[in-house]
């Protein structure tokens, strides 16, 4: 039964509410939090223009105490992060699936907010952190709020929630030190990791190129665990959801992470502001794997182990809505900060598994925000209020901001008529999936769950070679970081059950090698009382030989809107050159830049003035994804009096960027590391327009990358 869209009183019914709680100080007099107007907000009440303060300021007390608490503790992982509101639509029903009113009314425009984050980094991090990505997901639905809190990998390293604590202290900064920051390359994280082989899976995910994203914009999400949708006759199907994102799955290098952290730390942050304020309002295809309860064993890996994908060859991802993020916070504290997600939050339609990792995760976010945000209340903060009603009987608290009617706070009552009441389910009432379990009670791990190297060889394998010698240099970086031969030597050993190539490629690095066997972690851990040998990782399996998903040499590359191209100019470019190649790229919603040797304006050939948008001296090549140098004889002198246009040039070469040339343009390229490799693709001198189109949407011409070792930059 689809509506027409534009009645839905979905549509805006969040922004709706938010608004209701919005402040703007606009046209308003300054007042004290009591509604006082004030005269004076710069000096203290005191006795004499030079003498004592007196305690009687309760201006000066009320601003300085105010100040004083304005600090909450920020979330102990996932602290860094970015956040945006928008909607998710459903293509077409998938009422056989799951009952739930956003998967079967394709007339809703459901209300989203979307927080994106790295995990280990403290707030103040660095965006371009090698890390995994948060991308956590709160649909407002009329039925209740769903939190569907996933990662930008779709595994994570461990199978137990009694091990996070442990994951988390060894991968954040060492803890007499607080060294280092947002980096997993250290001696307590190698030390965990090789002794938990469990953890081999999402390291291997971390040491490509997925850890290093180009932009929030371009990263997969997913849920990770296996999930469950209730249709309406109760019948259950496990479910696994995935996030497709409309402009492809694209990384940088790590060299460029390196320094765009010391370029904008706020990279990220800023690159999805920018877009949406720009109105190129970033998208995701919702998809889901669908396994029938009858085939849960029929697969090689457990559908509750969560270090396990399933491959998209062996089960198709099928796109059933999409999502589309189109405004801004108006203030990142109030919302970015303030939202709380919650696993445990979901509605009729939508269940949990018994993933041991996941279950684990209902108890832990709802604990972490008392401490954080303070007050079993923190679904009354306007971020986190659900736009379906709310009536219970929990009362009171710090910080309660509703005024509960009536003599009854308790169920069952007669003095408050009964109410609030209960729903039945046909009412829309939530009811657990009646799943049988007749167990002993045990504190072990599955058998079934001590794969630990045939899904690491699988995403291997899978990796298109340049993608495979950016995980070799990662693990060289990172193992290089480890102060400890011992530890080093232990992951060889561990990569190399995972493939030999890459564990000799690594050792190389290293200057190592591999051990022939190493003393035996516990694979899991089951107490003091376990024999090493009888909890060992099985042996790796190969049930598929490639699974093309995984690669990003698989994916979209087909637009280039919101790319970022310098153009480099001085006074005297040429405007013919310039005007062509801009609105062809601005037609493709491409962002161009004009890069010159100072701020304010340049003026072209036709003495018109151009607005500057970055000086030399205030920006780098990494900030951008392509560059144009257009002609005229004066702007290329100019050019090339400062050797950093030559640098910025080189290393957009070195990173496998593309480069346009025109005319007088052409001499920057002389003087350039790589002049005597002009063959290149994705180097465009005096080319067609299209061709530096199609080059940039390639993302990276990697086959440029052998050449690329010699470039000092
Ligand atoms: Fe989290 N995680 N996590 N996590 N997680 C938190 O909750 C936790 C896990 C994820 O933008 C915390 O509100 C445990 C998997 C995201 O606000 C905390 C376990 C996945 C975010 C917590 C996991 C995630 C968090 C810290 C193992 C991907 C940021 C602050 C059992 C499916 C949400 C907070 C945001 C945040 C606990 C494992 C994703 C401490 C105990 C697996 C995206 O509660």
């Amino acid at each position: 039964m689809a509506k027409d869209k534009s009645q839905s009183n979905q549509d805006n019914a969040k922004k709706e509410q938010l608004d209701k709680f919005t402040v703007d100080g606009k046209d308003k007099p300054l007042t004290t939090r009591q509604g006082l107007k004030v005269t004076d907000t710069n000096n203290s009440l005191k006795a004499g223009a030079r003498g004592a303060t007196l305690l009687e300021d309760f201006l000066l007390r009320e601003k300085i105490h105010s100040f004083d608490h304005e600090r909450i503790p920020e979330r102990i992982v996932h602290a860094r992060g970015s956040g945006a509101h928008g909607y998710f639509e459903l293509y077409e029903s998938i009422e056989k699936y799951s009952k739930a009113g956003i998967f079967t009314d394709t007339s809703r425009k459901t209300p989203v907010f979307v927080r994106f984050s790295t995990v280990a980094g403290f707030k103040g991090s660095t965006d371009l952190a090698r890390d995994v990505r948060g991308f956590a997901v709160k649909f407002y639905t009329e039925e209740g709020t769903w939190d569907l809190v996933g990662n930008n990998m779709p595994i994570f390293f461990i199978q137990d929630a009694m091990k996070f604590p442990d994951l988390v202290h060894a991968v954040k900064p060492e803890p007499n030190n607080e060294i280092p920051q947002a980096a997993s390359a250290h001696d307590t994280f190698y030390d965990f990791v090789s002794l938990t082989p469990e953890t081999l899976h999402n390291q291997i995910w971390l040491m490509s190129d997925r850890a290093i994203p180009r932009s929030f914009r371009m990263m997969e999400g997913f849920g990770i665990h296996t999930f469950r949708l209730i249709n309406e006759e109760g019948k259950a199907h496990f479910v696994k959801f995935h996030w497709k994102p409309k402009l492809g799955v694209h990384s940088v290098t790590w060299d460029e992470a390196v320094k765009i952290s010391g370029a904008d730390s706020d990279f990220h942050r800023r690159d999805l502001w920018d877009a949406i304020e720009a109105g190129q309002f970033p998208e995701w295809e919702l998809g889901i794997q669908v396994v029938p309860e009858a085939d849960e064993h029929k697969f090689e890996f457990d559908l509750l182990d969560p270090t396990k994908l399933i491959p998209e060859e062996m089960v198709p991802v099928q796109r059933i809505g999409r999502m589309v993020l189109d405004r801004n916070p108006e203030n990142f504290f109030a919302e970015t900060e303030q939202v709380a997600f919650l696993p445990g939050s979901i509605v009729p339609g939508i269940d949990f598994t018994n993933d041991p990792l996941l279950q684990g995760r209902l108890f832990s976010y709802r604990d972490t925000q008392l401490s954080r945000l303070g007050s079993p209340n923190f679904h009354q903060i306007p971020i986190n209020r659900p736009v379906a009603p709310v009536h219970n009987n929990q009362r009171d608290g710090h910080m309660q901001m509703d005024v509960p009617k009536g003599q009854t706070a308790y169920f069952p009552n007669t003095l408050g008529g009964g109410c609030p009441h209960l729903s039945s389910v046909d009412k829309g009432g939530f009811e657990s999936y009646q799943e049988r379990i007749d167990a002993k009670k045990i504190r072990t791990r599955s058998e079934s769950f001590s794969d630990h190297f045939s899904q690491p060889a699988l995403f291997y394998r899978s990796l298109a070679d340049w993608e495979k010698k950016h995980v070799v240099e990662a693990y060289s970086f990172e193992l290089g970081k480890c102060t400890h031969k011992h530890i080093q030597q232990r992951m060889l050993w561990l990569v190399a059950q995972i493939d030999e190539d890459l564990a000799e490629e690594v050792a190389a690095n290293l200057g190592l090698d591999i051990p022939e066997d190493i003393e035996r972690p516990i694979n899991q851990a089951i107490g003091a009382d376990a024999k090493v040998e009888d909890h060992q990782p099985g042996k790796k399996k190969n049930y598929l030989d490639k699974a093309p998903a995984l690669s990003q040499a698989n994916n979209e590359f087909d637009t280039i809107a919101t790319r970022q191209i310098a153009c480099l100019v001085g006074d005297g470019f040429s405007m013919e050159d310039f005007d062509t190649m801009k609105s062809a790229l601005e037609k493709e919603n491409a962002m161009v830049k004009i890069i010159a040797p100072h701020g304010g304006t340049v003026t072209c050939d036709t003495d018109m003035e151009h607005e500057v948008d970055a000086s030399i001296m205030t920006t780098e090549s990494v900030l951008y994804d392509a560059v144009y140098v257009p002609g005229g004889q004066k702007s290329v002198d100019a050019l090339l009096k400062k050797s950093k246009f030559v640098k910025f040039v080189n290393e957009t070469f070195k990173h496998c960027k593309a480069i346009a040339v025109d005319n007088e343009g052409e001499q920057v390229l002389e003087k350039c590391a790589f002049a005597d490799n002009k063959e290149d693709k994705a180097i465009l001198i005096n080319g067609s327009v299209d061709d530096f189109i199609n080059a940039i949407a390639q993302h990276r011409n990697w086959e440029r990358m052998d050449k690329t070792d010699n470039i000092a930059v």
